[in-house]
C-alpha cells in the first residue's frame, strides 16, 4: 500500500488512496480538547456514590455530614431528584409486550446492581466531591441476588424487579415458516438424517474504551451546552430533552474528539442526565468524569448470552434446518438498545448458508448486573460465532472437511441477489473467491501437513486450523426496515457542503467519528466529487449546533449512509455551481462539462472556470443568475434501500501446548470484501482493531461477577485488554464486490474483524485438540480452561 500524505496542489483521484488520517496529528499528540480537559469559569465537579451491593433496599440515607464538608455545594439523593429524573430511555421495544421496569438515573429506594448511583456530591473541586462521598451515611437491607440467567427464568425464581411477574423482559420469535421465507422448522428436524445440537456461552465483555466517559454541562440562562464523550450527540440531545424537559432547541450537545467507544458510548448515561439536572438546579457549569473503576463497573457491558443451537442436515452434508434459542442477559435494566442487540442476531444466525428452514427465539432476562447493550458488532458476533462453530461440529459429525461442508452450503457467486431464510437480501459477494485467497495467504497446505506431522509424532504442541466464512448486516439504515423492527429512530444520515468564498470547502456531517477517521475519508470523497485538493476540505461533526440533523456513528453505517449523503450533497453543489458557471461563461448549461474541478465550454478551449473560483465569484457578485441564491452550498439526506453485507473468510492457525494449555496464534489470514474501499489504510486499521477485539473475546476477556454480584474483574489487572504484544501479525487482503445499495459501492468495515474472528480462533483451538477427545472449550480460552478441557473433559469452564 502506498501511503499518501504529502501536501497536494493538483486534484487527483482520492478514493482508493491510502491517505494518512488528517485528524491523527492532533489526536495522538494531545493537541485536542477532550471533554475532561474543559475548564469553565465557576465550574463545579460532580462525584457519584455507588452501591456496593447488588440487590437491596436503601434502609437509611443521611447526607448531612457530607453537606457540611469543605467545598461541598450540594448533595442530592434519588428522592431529591425523583420528580425530575424521569427514566433512562430504551429506544428498542422489540416486542409490544416487552417489560421495561424503568431505569432511574439515581436509585430512589432500591438498588439493582453494584455500582448503581445512590447519591451525588457537587463540590468546588473534584477531590472535595470525592472526599465528601465518604461522609454519606447509608445502610442497605439485602435482597436475594439474581445472577444466573438459566436460574432466573425458572418458575419461582427470585425477582430482580419486585413489581414484575418474572425476570423475562420479552420473548422474541422469528419463524421463517410463518414469515414465508422458509419451510416448517420442526418438520425439517423431524425428517432430518443428521442433527447436531450445542450450547454455547457468549461471555460478558466490557467495551473498555480508551477515554473514560466524561461530561460537562454549561447553563446560560435557560440554555444548556453539554460536552460529552459520546458516540451519539444527536440521539443524546433528543433523549435528554424528552427525559429532563429541557426543550431541545435550548440544548446543544457537543461530542468533541472522543477517544473510542466501540458501542459503549452509544448510550444515554445516567450521569449525563444527572449532570444536566444538577447544572439546571445550581445554574453553574458542572463536570463529571468517571474513574477507570467506575467505567468498568457501570458503563454498559456487552454480549452475555447462552445460545442453544441445533442444525439438521442430510448425510451428504446439505443443511436442512437451523433452530436457535437464546437467553440474553439484559442486566438490571433496559438501556438505549439493550433488548434489540440479541434480537438483531435473528437475522444473522443463518450466516452465508442456504438453510431452507429456520426458527429463532430469544428471551431477554433481567439479572442483578450492570445492563448490557451495544458492543462492537452488537448481535452479529454472537450469531456468527454460533453458526461458524456449529458448522464445524456438523462437519465432524458427518466426517467431512469443514471447508467442503461450507462450500456445499454457501450462497454461490451467481446466486446474488439472494434472499435468505431470515428475510434479508444479500446483494453481492463471492465467498469462494475470498476463501481461496485466504487459504493462499495463510499457506494452508503447508500448515495442514505440519499439523499431520505433529499429530502423528505425538508432539506436545499441537496445531489447529479454524475457519470463519462470515457475512454481516451493517450500514444501519434503512429507516423503513429499522422501523419494522421497532427500532426507535430512523436510519438516514445527513450532510451539507458549503463552498467558501476563498474556494475552501466546509463539509458538515451527521455521523460522529470516535476513532474511525471520517474527516479523512469524507475529505477524499469531496475531493473527488468536487475536484478540489484534499487539503482544502474541512469536515465538521459532533456538534448539534453545527450539524443539527444526524443519527451518529454505530452499526458500521457512517460511510455507506453518511458518506453517501456527502456524495449526494456534492452532486447538488456541482449542479448549482454549473448554473453560475454557465452565467459567468455566457454559455448554456448543456454545453458545459465538469472535469478535474473545472467547468469548461465544450469545443471552446480556454473558456473555463474552476469550481473553487465560482464560490468567490458568487460571494463578490452583484450579478448572479436568476433563481440562484448567492451561495454554493447544498444539503442532502440519504436513506439506503438495504443494509450492506460485507463478507470474508478468516483463517486462524493455532498452536496449543497440551501440557500447559497455553495457546499461541501462529498465523492469522483474512480476506474481507467491503465493496469499494475509500481509504485502504483506514480500512486496514479498522480490520486490525476489530481482530484485536474478536481475538480477545476468544482468548482473554471476560467480565466476572462473584456470587454476591460484585464485579471481580473491575480493574485492568483482572480484565485483560490485550496490547499489541498479545496479538499476532495479521495477513489481510480484500476482494471487491461493490454493494448495490449505495452509489459508492461501499460496505461497512468498522465491525467486520470483530464479528469474523472469534469463531475462527476457537475453531482453530478445537481443531488442534479434537483428536484428544475435546469437543468444546468455553471462552475465553485461558490456559487453565484449555488444560482442563484436554485433561479433565467438558468445556474446561
Ligand atoms: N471505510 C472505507 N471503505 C469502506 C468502508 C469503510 O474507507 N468500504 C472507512 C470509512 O470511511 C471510515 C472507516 O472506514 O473512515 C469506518 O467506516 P464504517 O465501516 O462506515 O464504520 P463507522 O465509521 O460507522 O464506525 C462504526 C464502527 C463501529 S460500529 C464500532 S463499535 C467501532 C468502529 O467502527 N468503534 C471504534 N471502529 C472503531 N474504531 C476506533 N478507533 N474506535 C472505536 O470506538
Amino acid at each position: 500500500m502506498t501511503l499518501v500524505d504529502e501536501p497536494q496542489t493538483e486534484p487527483a483521484k482520492e478514493i482508493g488512496q491510502a491517505r494518512r488520517r488528517k485528524e491523527d496529528a492532533r489526536l495522538i499528540t494531545g493537541k485536542t480538547t477532550w471533554t475532561d480537559n474543559m475548564v469553565l469559569p465557576g465550574m463545579l465537579h460532580m462525584a457519584v456514590l455507588r452501591s456496593p451491593v447488588a440487590h437491596a433496599t436503601i434502609s437509611h440515607l443521611d447526607v448531612s455530614a457530607a453537606q457540611a464538608r469543605p467545598g461541598v455545594v450540594a448533595v442530592y439523593t434519588g428522592a431529591d431528584l425523583a420528580d425530575e429524573q424521569g427514566s433512562i430511555p430504551c429506544a428498542w421495544p422489540v416486542t409490544p409486550d416487552m417489560v421495561n421496569p424503568g431505569h432511574p438515573s439515581i436509585a430512589v429506594d432500591r438498588v439493582n446492581h453494584v455500582g448503581e448511583a445512590v447519591a451525588l456530591v457537587v463540590a468546588r473541586s473534584r477531590t472535595a466531591a470525592v472526599d465528601a462521598l465518604e461522609a454519606i451515611d447509608i445502610d442497605y437491607e439485602s435482597l436475594p441476588v439474581v445472577l444466573d440467567m438459566e436460574q432466573a427464568v425458572q418458575e419461582g425464581a427470585d425477582l430482580v424487579h419486585a413489581h414484575t411477574s418474572s425476570n423475562t423482559s420479552y420473548h422474541f420469535v422469528f419463524d421463517a415458516g410463518e414469515a414465508g421465507t422458509g419451510t416448517d422448522t420442526d418438520q425439517a428436524f423431524a425428517d432430518a438424517e443428521v442433527t447436531v445440537s450445542r450450547r454455547f456461552v457468549q461471555q460478558r465483555l466490557i467495551p473498555a474504551f480508551m477515554e473514560p466517559r466524561s461530561v460537562v454541562v454549561q447553563p446560560v440562562g435557560d440554555n444548556y451546552t453539554m460536552w460529552s464523550a459520546t458516540q451519539v450527540p444527536h440521539i443524546l440531545r433528543v433523549m435528554l430533552a424528552s427525559v429532563t424537559g429541557v426543550p431541545e432547541h435550548k440544548l446543544r450537545v457537543i461530542a468533541p474528539d472522543v477517544g473510542g467507544g466501540f458501542g459503549g458510548k452509544l448510550q444515554v448515561n445516567p450521569e449525563e442526565i444527572l449532570s444536566l439536572l444538577v447544572a439546571r438546579r445550581l445554574g453553574k457549569p458542572v463536570k463529571w468524569t468517571e474513574t477507570r473503576s467506575e467505567s468498568l463497573m457501570t458503563a454498559h457491558h456487552g454480549r452475555d448470552q447462552v445460545q442453544f443451537i441445533d442444525v439438521a442436515a442430510d448425510r451428504e452434508g446439505n443443511v436442512k434446518a437451523l433452530r436457535v434459542r437464546l437467553l440474553a442477559d439484559m442486566g438490571a435494566y433496559l438501556r438505549l438498545i439493550t433488548p434489540g442487540v440479541p434480537a438483531l442476531g435473528a437475522f444473522m444466525f443463518p450466516g452465508i448458508y442456504k438453510f431452507p428452514a429456520y426458527r429463532f427465539e430469544c428471551d431477554g432476562v433481567f439479572t442483578n448486573k450492570v445492563p448490557t447493550d451495544a458492543y462492537r458488532g452488537a448481535g452479529r458476533p454472537e450469531a456468527t460465532f454460533a453458526i461458524e462453530r456449529i458448522m464445524d461440529e456438523l462437519a465432524v459429525e458427518l466426517g467431512m472437511d469443514p471447508l467442503e461442508l461450507r462450500r456445499k452450503n454457501w450462497i454461490n457467486a451467481d446466486e446474488f441477489p439472494f434472499t435468505t431464510v431470515a428475510g434479508l437480501s444479500y446483494d453481492s459477494g463471492d465467498y469462494g473467491m475470498a476463501t481461496d485467497q485466504a487459504l493462499e495467504l495463510l499457506g494452508y497446505d503447508e500448515l495442514r501437513a505440519e499439523q499431520q506431522r505433529r499429530r502423528e509424532g505425538g508432539d506436545p504442541v499441537q496445531l489447529g486450523i479454524g475457519f470463519s466464512t462470515f457475512t454481516e448486516m451493517c450500514g444501519l439504515a434503512p429507516s423503513r426496515v429499522l422501523g419494522s423492527l421497532a427500532f426507535g429512530a430512523g436510519g438516514w444520515e445527513q450532510a451539507s457542503i458549503r463552498m467558501l468564498p476563498t474556494g475552501k470547502v466546509e463539509v458538515v456531517t451527521g455521523s460522529t467519528p470516535h476513532g474511525q477517521g471520517h474527516e479523512t475519508a469524507w475529505s477524499q470523497i469531496v475531493a473527488d466529487s468536487l475536484g478540489v485538493p484534499f487539503d482544502d476540505v474541512e469536515v465538521l461533526h459532533g456538534d448539534t449546533a453545527i450539524s443539527p440533523r444526524g443519527l451518529d456513528t454505530y452499526g458500521s453505517r457512517s460511510l455507506v449512509v453518511g458518506g453517501t449523503a456527502v456524495v449526494k450533497a456534492a452532486e447538488k453543489v456541482v449542479a448549482k455551481a454549473r448554473k453560475v458557471a454557465a452565467h459567468l461563461l455566457e454559455a448554456s448549461e448543456d454545453d458545459l462539462e465538469f472535469r478535474g474541478g473545472s467547468f469548461s465550454v465544450k469545443g471552446t478551449p480556454g473558456a473555463s472556470i474552476p469550481i473553487q473560483q465560482i464560490a468567490g465569484a458568487v460571494f463578490a457578485a452583484h450579478d448572479y443568475p436568476e433563481g440562484i441564491e448567492p451561495s454554493i452550498d447544498a444539503e442532502a439526506t440519504f436513506d439506503p434501500e438495504n443494509f450492506s453485507f460485507p463478507h470474508g473468510t478468516h483463517i486462524c492457525a493455532m498452536e496449543v501446548d497440551t501440557e500447559t494449555g497455553h495457546v499461541t496464534i501462529r498465523k492469522y489470514a483474512c480476506i474481507d470484501d467491503i465493496g469499494t474501499i475509500v481509504n485502504p489504510l483506514i480500512v486496514e486499521g479498522q480490520i486490525h482493531g476489530g481482530l484485536a477485539q474478536g481475538i480477545s473475546q476468544a482468548l482473554y476477556e471476560e467480565a466476572i461477577y462473584d456470587a454476591d454480584g460484585n464485579l471481580t474483574t473491575g480493574t485492568f489487572v483482572d480484565y485483560l485488554v490485550p496490547s499489541a504484544m498479545d496479538l499476532p501479525h495479521f495477513d489481510t487482503g480484500n476482494t471487491v464486490h461493490p454493494a448495490t445499495s449505495n452509489p459508492l459501492g461501499a460496505k461497512g468495515v468498522g465491525e467486520a474483524g470483530c464479528i469474523a474472528s472469534t469463531p475462527a480462533v476457537v475453531n482453530a483451538a478445537l481443531d488442534a485438540v479434537r483428536h484428544l477427545g475435546v469437543t468444546d472449550i468455553r471462552m475465553p480460552l485461558t490456559p487453565e480452561r484449555v488444560w482442563r478441557a484436554i485433561h479433565l473433559g467438558g468445556d474446561g469452564g
